[in-house]
């Protein structure tokens, strides 16, 4: 590796897409408005002890109504690229059927503002948001569900395909497999690993039908898949330390990598989970024909690495932040764009997702001090750019999160925003972090 002093300049290429990013039911609020429908999210959060003091996205950061002081705040910041998501039951309240052209015009609205303010969008059609009716006739379980969302998809790009360059599939299929279906945390709150892995594979079913509707349509634009990726790195030398990592690489980033980029699923993962599981049942012969249906980029996440003991369960070796399960770890930054291009060729990556949540408090003085946001972001900036360095072709980076929102099972408590929100009034406040991003942005680089 490069090493690179603390005396910088780092300068990024002129121009690299600055972003920050941001999803529907996380930020937009306005559960019942304009004839949106209800999602697995609106379902789970209330069921109690489910999410951090029952909190739900009933309101959130108000962003339906209050998206065009948002977009002031993107333009004040500089950003050239914004990544959001689109509401599946904004547009289709019942997950099928003619499309709802009040929850349509939000979108349109938002990316007009986008366009007149000379930021480009990013636009995620899957956050997580599914439509509890096709909950209710099986959810992601169900294959019909992947042709569910490729009509859904369709309906998007017919009406939002001009002004959308950008659009990414589902986020973190992996998120809904082992936090909605393994561990149960996040909706639908399962916990069953032979369904999970069915899920697994109609995730990766559905962007590729998505894919394959946006060739076929009129939608024009670029289109990848946006997966959080771990490395997972032995604790130790030994063979068994290096097998247990492997295995657990397999789960965590070649089961979604392999089956997209290179039209297989992992041998090892297929052979651990076993003929008879409902996965590898489930697998008809199109179907990694379509899941690999080529993409124009692909979208990375990257929050934390895996360490991986030799019996096959997990240590941390570094600080962790607020997020118990986050170790801030900038290299690893580096080893996943590296790794990705090394192993599936020179496709674009844009980095969709870096950031933490930091203990933040509104002072009385309108500031809010995040210095650990700034070293994070810093050291984050400065791995990626190593790997740019290195020949990666990292296009873009946003920073999870634009404002701080619902942050799913923990709520409200946790805060990832460059912009705080005050929750009580629905005041936003740049913290430190932002305005240290805007100067970044102006001088591409630190
Ligand atoms: C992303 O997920 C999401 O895309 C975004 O919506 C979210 O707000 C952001 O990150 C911040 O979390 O409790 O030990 O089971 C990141 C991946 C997967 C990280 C689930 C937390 C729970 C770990 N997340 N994981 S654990």
């Amino acid at each position: 590796s490069i090493p690179t002093g603390p005396a910088g300049p780092l300068r990024f290429p002129r121009d690299f897409g600055w972003g920050a990013a941001t999803s529907a039911y996380q930020i937009e609020g306005a559960a019942k408005e304009d004839g949106r429908g209800e999602s697995v999210w609106d379902t789970f959060s209330r069921v109690p002890g489910r999410t951090r003091n029952g909190d739900t996205g009933d309101v959130a950061a108000d962003h339906y109504h209050r998206y065009a002081e948002d977009l002031d705040l993107m333009r004040d910041l500089g950003l050239r690229s914004y990544r959001f998501s689109i509401s599946w039951p904004r547009v289709q309240p019942d997950g099928t059927g003619a499309p709802n052209q009040r929850g349509l015009d939000f979108y349109r609205r938002l990316l007009d503002g986008l366009h007149e303010r000379g930021i480009a969008p990013m636009a995620t059609l899957f956050h997580w948001d599914l439509p509890q009716a096709l909950q209710d006739a099986g959810g992601w379980e169900s294959r019909d569900t992947a042709h569910r969302f490729a009509d859904y998809a369709d309906a998007v790009f017919t009406a939002l395909g001009d002004r959308v360059p950008v659009w990414l599939t589902i986020n973190e299929p992996k998120t809904v497999v082992q936090n909605g279906y393994l561990m149960g945390h996040h909706a639908p709150g399962r916990q069953d690993p032979d369904a999970a892995y069915l899920v697994a594979h109609h995730l990766q079913l559905a962007h590729g039908l998505a894919v394959r509707a946006l060739r076929a349509g009129n939608g024009t634009g670029r289109i990848g898949p946006a997966l959080n990726l771990h490395p997972c790195y032995p604790t130790d030398d030994s063979p068994e330390a290096t097998a247990a990592a492997r295995l657990y690489d397999g789960y965590e980033n070649r089961l979604y990598l392999d089956s997209l980029l290179k039209g297989s699923y992992p041998q090892d993962v297929l052979a651990d989970l076993g003929p008879q599981s409902r996965m590898v049942r489930g697998i008809r012969d199109d179907d990694l024909a379509v899941i690999s249906s080529p993409v124009d980029l692909l979208a990375v996440q990257y929050y934390t690495p895996i360490y991986v003991t030799a019996d096959g369960s997990t240590e941390h070796r570094w600080p962790t932040s607020e997020a118990g399960w986050q170790q801030i770890y900038p290299d690893g930054m580096y080893d996943i764009l590296t790794r990705v291009t090394r192993d599936y060729g020179p496709i674009p990556l844009t980095v969709t997702e870096n950031g933490l949540p930091t203990p933040d408090t509104l002072t009385g003085d309108d500031t809010v001090d995040d210095s650990g946001r700034i070293t994070f972001l810093r050291d984050h900036l400065t791995a990626a750019h190593r790997a740019i360095s290195a020949g990666v072709p990292l296009e873009s980076f946003h920073v999870w999160s634009m404002l701080d929102n619902f942050e799913w099972d923990e709520g409200y408590d946790q805060r990832w925003g460059l912009v705080y929100v005050d929750y009580a009034t629905q005041r936003r406040v740049l913290k430190r972090s932002a305005h240290w991003y805007r100067s970044v942005i102006a001088e591409g680089g630190f």
